[in-house]
């Protein structure tokens, strides 16, 4: 049976909630994001993208680039409101939802032709339900694979809905560039105009030993997406709202230098059972159990997500510091929460993230086989 996947994102989400909401502001370029001095934009509407205002620009910028815009501080509270209901308008049409962000999903509808004339039938009737439910646009990519969908919703942006078939996928991508493939940033881009590989086609069609110098272990993976080819399933997301590791000791803690590596072991465990599952996490959490049972948590909140035993570490120390020992420690717990799919990251960073990527990798590897005690950091 023919594999369709659907990736659907809302356009301009935020901005356009702003607009849902203030019909005065329909039409008009609204800019939301942080409104201090070094705010950075969240998003704007297309009215403002004209303007060449963009995610992530200094708000100093976005106002010297469209001094006319309306600019908004956000409501974080109404946007995530909005995509649960979105959400859950996925949910009644496939049972296998993954949520990459606050206004995206994948969704398989392998089969579901059968309810519908077509794919595109079924695409058009998840956006008019979107519309009629919340009065917002969503673009939709439809295709045999996550990594093709994904590419295929941006597209025709907004309201876009776009059909890549699998029998010409690989030709149509092959023109295009090769930042099309998540994970590829500046750094491997002109590593690869090296080679004279400036196109999706070029890395297909490129010997796998100079992919190998660029990527590394991702060579195959690289590879295979430029050829159109991603087998990741559509994985029915994040029902753990948080994943960790507790352990209570034979005898108390007393030492800071046992605390650091007990800490460290947990960190450890916590990374590779989040990354067992393809996860990652933006928000570490520290328990501490003293003595007299008295017990308390600390959390810290990261900018980036973390998936690897060295950044949940790098937190987990913050935190611990934070902490006053004055008596003996009973048990302590990591914690990783704020948990996402490993495609929602923007960047994986080939090559700065590449050490750690390798040296958790081939520790994961042996935790799979042996069991998670084979492995502690010395
Ligand atoms: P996106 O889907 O990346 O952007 P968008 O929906 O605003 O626009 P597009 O039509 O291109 O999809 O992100 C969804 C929301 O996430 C966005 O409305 C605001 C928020 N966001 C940030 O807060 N900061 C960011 O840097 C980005 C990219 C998004
Ligand atoms: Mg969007």
């Amino acid at each position: 049976m023919q594999r369709w996947i659907m990736h659907v994102d809302m356009d301009a989400f935020f901005a356009s909630v702003e607009q849902l909401d203030n019909p005065e502001l329909r039409g008009l370029p609204v800019i939301v994001g942080g409104l201090s001095g070094r705010g950075v934009v969240s998003t704007c509407s297309y009215e403002a993208r004209k303007f060449g205002v963009h995610s992530a620009m200094p708000m100093h910028m976005a106002r010297r680039l469209c001094p006319q815009g309306v600019y908004i501080q956000g409501r974080m509270q109404r946007y995530k409101e909005l995509s649960d209901k979105i959400m859950d308008i996925f949910r009644s049409f496939s049972p296998l939802v993954e949520q990459l962000s606050v206004d995206e999903a994948f969704l398989d509808v392998t089969g579901m032709e059968g309810l519908y004339p077509d794919v595109v039938t079924l695409a058009k009737a998840i956006k008019n339900k979107i519309y009629s439910d919340t009065g917002l646009h969503a673009s939709v990519g439809i295709a045999p694979n996550k990594f093709l969908a994904k590419l295929a919703s941006d597209l025709e942006k907004p309201d876009g809905l776009v059909l890549i078939k699998p029998e010409t996928a690989a030709a149509f991508i092959a023109p295009m560039p090769v930042r099309k493939i998540f994970g590829i940033g500046k750094a491997a881009e002109e590593q690869l105009l090296q080679y004279g590989i400036n196109t999706i086609g070029k890395i297909a069609a490129a010997d796998i030993k100079i992919l190998q110098k660029v990527f590394g272990i991702n060579a195959q993976t690289v590879h295979d997406l430029a050829r159109g080819i991603d087998n990741r399933p559509v994985v029915n997301e994040t029902e753990a709202k948080s994943i960790g590791k507790e352990h209570t000791y034979d005898k108390d803690l007393y030492d800071e230098n046992d605390l650091r590596k007990a800490v460290r072991d947990l960190c450890g465990e916590t990374g590779w059972r989040l990354r067992r599952r393809g996860l990652i996490g933006y928000t570490v959490t520290l328990k501490v159990k003293f003595s007299s049972f008295k017990t308390i948590t600390r959390s810290i909140t990261s900018e980036m997500p973390v998936a690897y035993d060295e950044e949940i570490y790098a937190l987990a120390l913050k935190l611990l510091r934070q902490v006053k020992f004055t008596e003996g420690v009973r048990l302590l717990g990591v914690s990783i929460s704020h948990l996402e799919s490993e495609d929602a990251a923007p960047v994986l960073n080939f090559n700065e993230n590449e050490r750690l990527k390798k040296r958790n990798q081939a520790v994961d590897l042996l935790k799979n086989r042996f069991g998670e005690g084979i492995i502690k950091r010395g």
